[in-house]
Formats: C-alpha cells, structure tokens, sequence
C-alpha cells in the first residue's frame, strides 16, 4: 500500500524533511498516513481545521543532558528525551525507554504511535514518550539508581499527575520506576501518581505488571474467537522475553496454549515441552541474566545463536514482543508457510512494512501494536484513576476490566475497518477509530 491521496503524500514529505534520518518516525507515520486516506475522502473538515499537519508533529520536544557517575568514579554522559505529542483527550502519557539504540526518532516514533493506541482504550490519555540512550545492562544498581535520579531531576520540571505521566518501557521496570519515583517525590515534595507501573506499597496498580501480556492474549483470544478458533491447543511463539513476553507466555498457558520459544538480543530458545516460565522469570527478573541459560536448566531444549532465528519454529500462533522492525517480510513468509494462522504484536511496531503485507494478503489475521498491547497503558490509566481517587481495586477488578477494554479494542478496530471498506484489515481500522476520538477533540479545541 502506498500513499496515493496528494495531500497526505505532501505532508509525509514534509515529515521527511523536517525530521531527516528519523526512519522508524518515517515508518510510524507513513503507515497511518496511509489509513487515513479514506477518512480524509470522507471529512474535508479535517482537512480544513489542519488537523494531520499538527498531529504528526510533537506539541513539545524535550531533550537535556543526564550526567552521573559510575562506580569507578567516572562521569557519564547520556541522553534524555521526552516528546510530548498529543493532549487532545488527556495528560501525556506513555513510557520511557533506556536502551543504547534510543535517538530522536526512536521516541518520535513510539510517541506517534502512543497517540493513537492511548485514544483506542476509551480512556483519557494523551500520547507521549520519553527515554535514554543509557544502557542499564550490566549495570549495578547503585549506578542504575544514580542514572535514574539524575534523569528525573531533568524530567521532574515537565511532568506532573495532570500534566504527563511517564511509565515503563525497554530497560524500564519496577526497580527503575522506584529509584525515579523516589526522586520526584523528594524534588516536588509530593506524593501524587506521577508515573505509573509504581511498586504495590506505593500506589502501583495491581495487574499493571502482567498487563500488556495479558492484554495481548486476551486481544488475541478475541480475534481468533471471531474465526472460530482459540488459543486452546495452539503452538505459541514469543519473541523476548522481558516484561511483555513473560506475561504472555503466563496468560497463553491459562488460556491452553502452548509456548515453545522465547528469545532475547542474542538468541533464541525452544523447548518443544513447552517453557518452564518460573526458570525464565529466575533468569530473567531475579538474575537479570542471558535467555541462554534455560538450557542449564532444561536439557531437552535447544538454545540457538541469533534472535531473528525464532521465526522459523513452527507455531500457530506468533507474539513478537521484544522491539521495533524485529519481524521482517522473510519470517513472514516463513511464517505463512509453516501454518501460522495469528500475529499479533506485543511490542511497537516489530512487523516492517512488507511483513504486514504477506500477512494481510495470506489471510493471516494480524492484530497490530496500537490495538493488541494497549492493555498495557489501559492498565496505566486505571492505575491513574485510583492513584485519583486514593484508593485501589482488587486484582480481578482491574483484570477484568482491563479485559472488557481489550475486547472492545478490538470491536472497535473491527468495525471501523469495516464502515471505510477494508473489512478484516485491523492496521486500517486500529489507525482509524484511534485517529477520529483525537481528530474530534482537536476539531472541538481550535487550532492551538
Ligand atoms: P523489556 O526490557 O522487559 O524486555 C525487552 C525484551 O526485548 C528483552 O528480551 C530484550 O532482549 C528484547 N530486545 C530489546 N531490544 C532488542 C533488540 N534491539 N533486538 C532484539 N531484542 C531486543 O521490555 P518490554 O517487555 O517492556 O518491552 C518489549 C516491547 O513491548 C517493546 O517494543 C515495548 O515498546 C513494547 N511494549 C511494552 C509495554 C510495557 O508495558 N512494558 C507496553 C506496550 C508495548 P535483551 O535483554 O537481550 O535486550
Ligand atoms: O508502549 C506502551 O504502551 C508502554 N510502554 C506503556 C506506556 C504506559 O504509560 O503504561
């Protein structure tokens, strides 16, 4: 599919130029672009209030220095971002990513793209994104804590529980929240729900943690109950194994399903037993270790150099759940062949362009990113409102709420493709119903 309508082409230029090298950003808009062209058919009011032309460029950039010093004594030097993208229905909200590939066009991207998957959970959130080029593998915690404090100190003076609240992403997770919620709390000296994805004896969500694995099986759960099939009996494979796919593999287990991979930077394993997921969770939550060593564990399962390696395991079902671009049109193909029947995306964008192609145009039903792990940062708001109200549901509150919200998603998404004429196309009808809820409130807010 590429751009066809000369107003969207004109604007995409425009994105190019003005962000010149940011090619991730490049992909995340194009393919929106691309979606709306029959919502621009349809509503020349868009047009006329400039509503595309100011959604695809953030409301505000944040960029600043973050020194600290390691436990030799030497001062670091990283990065920090956080773009603001959206308030049209709500406070910036999205995560933070620490990881040494992070760069403008990293955060653009996932700020883009938070836009839109914000607007899908019916929830009053608007999309931003923020991170650091800092690398907290191997890292002490002293040093992880250090880095962490000096980031908020920056960040602290641009953020607030009305404002914009950051949460966890790549290289962020419970630890890193506490050592920045700690420090906002000291600066501000107030105790207020800042960030979510907080420690339970704060005012962490439950659920939050399991949430965006959850989520994507109960998406997933939906859409391949629409076709008559399940979870229940499948063959599952899981890229990553952080946050995301731990508890994807947990849910696709209740759900009767079966995962035989799981990966991570360096490589992949298979275990045809199906992977024991208290030896993953040990070795990768309490010992912040290397996928490789399940095999220690687990003899009868292979480890296998290389991450991009894990598509070619015979599944019924694939997650990819570990970073963008991760899933290319090759393991696609591979995929098809092999009989795979469902994709859906636990991470942001980690199908490219031509991936998504084999996949639509097989009939393999593809849940994309913004809709399928939303539950993520659905659970975040939730976490915000009783942060709010100072107050907390119990587990299967929130779990059944955040599961009522996945399966609307996916209605939605599913009629919105429907009513623009490209039925059963969810990347088209997840970017649309998204885009409208912002569109409207933009609309009703006057050009600003
Ligand atoms: P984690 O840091 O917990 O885990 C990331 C996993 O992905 C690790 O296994 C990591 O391997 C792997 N990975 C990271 N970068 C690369 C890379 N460049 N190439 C290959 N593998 C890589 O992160 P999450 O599980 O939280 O996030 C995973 C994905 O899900 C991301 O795309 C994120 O944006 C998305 N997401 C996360 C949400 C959340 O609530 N946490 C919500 C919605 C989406 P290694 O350890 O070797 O780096
Ligand atoms: O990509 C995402 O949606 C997240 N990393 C979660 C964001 C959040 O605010 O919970």
């Amino acid at each position: 599919m590429a751009l066809q309508n000369a107003y969207l082409k004109g604007i995409m230029d425009d994105v190019v130029k003005r962000n010149p090298a940011e090619l991730e950003f490049h992909q995340a808009v194009e393919e929106v672009l691309e979606s709306l062209e029959p919502v621009i058919e349809k509503h020349p009011e868009y047009v006329e209030a400039g509503i595309v032309e100011r959604i695809v460029e953030p409301e505000r950039q944040i960029l600043f220095r973050v020194p600290w010093v390691d436990d030799s004594g030497k001062v670091q030097v990283n990065r920090g971002f956080r773009m603001e993208f959206n308030s049209a229905i709500g406070p910036y909200k999205g995560g933070l990513r620490f990881h040494p590939s992070v760069y403008a066009g990293i955060i653009k991207f996932l700020g883009f793209e938070q836009i839109f998957k914000n607007s899908l959970t019916g929830l009053p959130i608007g999309g931003g994104k923020g991170g650091s080029d800092f690398d907290p593998k191997g890292k002490s915690d002293g040093e992880v804590m250090r880095f962490c404090q000096s980031f908020m100190t920056e960040l602290a003076r641009h953020i607030g529980p009305d404002t914009d609240v950051p949460a966890g992403d790549i290289g962020v997770g419970g630890r890193e929240i506490g050592f920045m919620y700690g420090q906002y709390k000291r600066i501000k000296n107030e105790f207020t729900g800042v960030l979510t994805g907080k420690g339970l004896t704060y005012g962490g969500s439950l659920v939050r943690t399991e949430a965006t694995g959850y989520g994507l099986c109960y998406f997933t759960e939906e859409m391949l109950n629409a076709k008559g099939k399940s979870f229940k009996g499948s063959t599952v494979v899981i890229s990553g194994s952080g946050n995301v796919a731990i508890y994807a593999t947990q849910k696709v287990n209740d759900l009767g399903g079966k995962v035989v991979a799981l990966s991570d930077s360096a490589g992949y394993i298979y275990d045809p037993a199906g992977v024991n997921l208290d030896t993953v969770k040990q070795i990768k939550e309490v010992e912040r270790k290397r996928i490789k060593e399940y095999i220690k564990y687990h003899p009868n399962a292979e480890y296998h150099e290389g991450c991009a390696g894990i598509w070619n395991v015979k599944c019924d079902v694939a997650l990819p759940s570990a970073t963008q671009n991760e899933l290319d049109e090759n393991a696609a193909k591979t995929l098809v062949a092999n009989g795979c029947i469902a994709v859906a995306e636990g991470a942001n964008m980690p199908s490219t362009p031509g991936a998504i192609e084999v996949f639509l145009k097989e009939g393999v039903l593809f849940g994309p990113a913004k809709a399928a792990n939303a539950g993520g940062v659905a659970t975040s708001a939730l976490e915000m409102s009783q942060n709010s109200m100072r107050y907390s549901w119990t587990f299967e509150e929130v779990d059944s709420k955040l599961k009522q919200i996945m399966v609307d998603i996916y209605h939605n998404a599913s009629a919105a493709a429907k009513d623009y004429g490209y039925e059963g196309n969810l990347v088209v009808g997840a970017n649309i119903a998204g885009f409208k809820k912002v569109a409207e409130a933009m609309k009703a807010q006057g050009v600003i």
